[in-house]
């Protein structure tokens, strides 16, 4: 059974757990909490030495990490990857920019609001920069989801699981999702999808 050491309250953990749970593959979730510095320990680093989480492990010991590398492992053969060459190509397109242009706002921000240990970097610039980046991100995002009802096409692939994970409640932390109707919509239409489990959802839970 794979092992995944992740922060239930952390969007990038989410997302292979919420792929998980979409695929009904059985996991061991471990919490580690990322604001408290245990992934910096010894043991935590001597398996992921860049000190993050998620963490996949499988029975083997073999070790996977970043989280739309094991969005694209998981979903390797399923309905969640594009069958068609171009369409994959713009599934890691939507997963790259994910990781350049949105989470680096939509999340840096989400973590300055919410967690304690991250106010000290609260500052005003701060907050302003990850607003409009995020901003420009849900931009984009907008403009696609008024012509296709998933990022890629007609059909949910991990180019959505990976945008949900902080476009979902990104409301919460200054983002005005109601200036942004076609990436609301859209949010609905993935919790509508099979399978669908919360932020806080774990298999012990
Ligand atoms: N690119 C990585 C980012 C992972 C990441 O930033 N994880 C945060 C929690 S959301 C973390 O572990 N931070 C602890 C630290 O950087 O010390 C991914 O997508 O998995």
């Amino acid at each position: 059974m794979i092992t995944l050491y992740g922060m239930t309250d952390s969007g990038n953990c989410y997302k292979p757990r919420l792929l998980l749970a979409k695929l009904g593959e059985p996991f061991r979730h471990v919490e580690t909490n990322a604001m408290d510095g245990s992934t910096h320990y010894a043991e935590f680093l001597a398996k992921n030495p860049n000190g993050k989480v998620p963490l996949m492990e499988f029975e083997d010991g073999r070790l996977l990490a970043e989280s739309n590398a094991m969005l694209l492992y998981l979903a390797e053969g399923t309905r969640f990857v594009p069958a068609r060459h171009y369409e994959r190509g713009l599934a890691y397109q939507w997963l790259f920019f994910e990781q350049y242009s949105h989470e680096p706002y939509v999340a840096v921000r989400r973590a300055l609001l919410r967690f304690p240990e991250r106010a000290k970097d609260a500052t005003p610039e701060r907050l302003a920069s990850t607003l409009a980046g995020g901003n420009k991100a849900l931009d984009v995002m907008e403009a696609q989801l008024k012509r296709t009802p998933f990022l890629v096409g007609d059909a949910i692939s991990v180019a959505d699981i990976s945008l949900y994970a902080y476009t979902h409640d990104a409301g919460l932390h200054g983002f005005d999702l109601g200036s942004f109707p076609a990436v609301s919509a859209w949010l609905r239409r993935v919790e509508a999808d099979d399978g669908h489990v919360p932020l806080d959802w774990t298999p012990s839970a």
